[in-house]
């Protein structure tokens, strides 16, 4: 029956979407300025659909997805279906349009998910391939797509990275207990998974608060991950940032920014760029460095997602500056009372225009995350 095979072929393409959404994830924070867009080749000789070509956007960006799962298919691509998670480009960059390269290929059929909003694709690349006689289905898992490729969307959109606002909070709301440091609140697999999120950024950003009373390092120390640490962040009006941190003496390993404002001290800056760490010169406005002119900056600098650690200030600060497009909540299983530091944000204060997209458990604790639509 028609609409039966119809129904079967919609379970087909979501399952191959899916795949390519997962198999593009590995190179999520190592794109940047390009998206990390995933690409299968799949063909069904009629036993069923196989996949005889798979792609993911180079690390730094090229060669892009389909051009990878255009040579690992050779001349098998000839009739076959390719799924991308993006719409693929049409223009002559640094690399010929993929659009292109998949009619000269003989695809018949593309599946995609998101559409580019990139000027030189939008509309463009699938335009390419109807008119070669293509086969197109568009917007197939459109959410989980807007959801992966939210960095290169918010750049695209508004010329600023995707910012991910992290918190860990106890069973009772509180990010922390007052007069005290760094606190255990999630346990270990919660940690771990930090780490992955952080290694799918561009940057780690935290408040000079939290860089003097927790002198964290910030980095990926995942196994066979550490490679993957991105840059630090530091809002550091004053250039407070001591050369003795933990931040600053790994700073030539991995790079620290630090966003001071111009009547910082100059002592305290040429220390810290003797220690090897970038001095970002940001505006201020009531005595904070000006979020949105510090965040248009850093897309100029080409990073698409940012993840915010702390604490408490610098999370409000996003908050209120309207700067947060995903809101990640860890919430461990213990109180801490009377004596905690509460959240700015709880999972039953979410503000409006933000949508739940991610549920789980780590361990003990428990996981949320929601996006703002863009
Ligand atoms: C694709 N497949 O894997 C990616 C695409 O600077 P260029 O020439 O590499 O072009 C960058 C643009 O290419 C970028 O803005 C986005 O529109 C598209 N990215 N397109 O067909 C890919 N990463
Ligand atoms: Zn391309």
């Amino acid at each position: 029956m028609a609409s039966s095979s119809a129904f079967e072929q919609d379970r087909i393409d979501r399952r191959y979407i899916a795949a390519a959404l997962r198999l593009s994830r590995k190179h999520l924070g190592l794109t940047s300025t390009n998206p990390a867009v995933g690409t299968l080749i799949v063909r069904d000789d009629g036993n069923g659909p196989v996949i005889i070509g798979r792609g993911v956007t180079a690390i730094g960006g090229r060669p892009h997805a389909e051009a990878e799962a255009l040579a690992e298919a050779g001349e098998l691509a000839r009739g076959a279906t390719a799924y991308v998670t993006l719409e693929p480009c049409a223009h002559h960059g640094r690399t010929p349009p993929c659009a292109n390269a998949l009619v000269t290929a003989g695809i018949v059929r593309v599946v995609g998910a998101a559409a580019d909003p990139d000027p030189r694709v939008s509309g463009k690349g699938y335009a390419i391939l109807r008119s070669a006689g293509i086969e197109v289905k568009e917007g197939v898992l459109a959410r989980e797509a807007a959801d992966q490729l939210a960095g290169y969307m918010n750049r695209s959109m508004r010329k600023r990275p995707e910012v991910i606002l992290k918190l860990a909070l106890s069973a009772d709301g509180m990010i922390g207990r007052r007069g005290e440091g760094q606190i255990g609140i999630t346990g270990e697999i919660a940690r771990r998974q930090v780490h992955v999120m952080r290694a799918e950024c561009d940057a780690i950003l935290i408040g000079i608060g939290t860089a003097i009373s927790d002198d964290p390092e910030l980095t990926v120390r995942l196994p066979g991950m550490r490679s993957r640490s991105p840059a630090r962040i530091v809002l550091d009006r004053l250039a407070r940032l001591p050369a003795t941190s933990k931040l600053a003496r790994s700073a030539s390993d991995v790079p620290v920014l630090v966003a001071a404002c111009s009547e910082s001290p100059a002592a305290n800056k040429a220390e810290l760029e003797r220690a090897g760490v970038k001095l970002l010169a940001t505006e201020t406005y009531g005595g904070r460095v000006a979020l949105p002119e510090l965040l248009e900056d850093l897309g100029n600098q080409g990073m698409s997602r940012i993840i915010v650690e702390g604490g408490a200030d610098t999370a409000r600060a996003f908050l209120d500056e309207g700067m947060v497009d995903r809101i990640a909540l860890f919430y461990g299983p213990e109180a801490i009372g009377s004596d905690g530091i509460a959240a700015p944000i709880g999972r039953d204060h979410i503000p409006a225009g933000f949508e739940l997209v991610r549920e789980a458990r780590y361990g003990e604790d428990s996981f949320a995350e929601w996006i703002r639509e863009i």
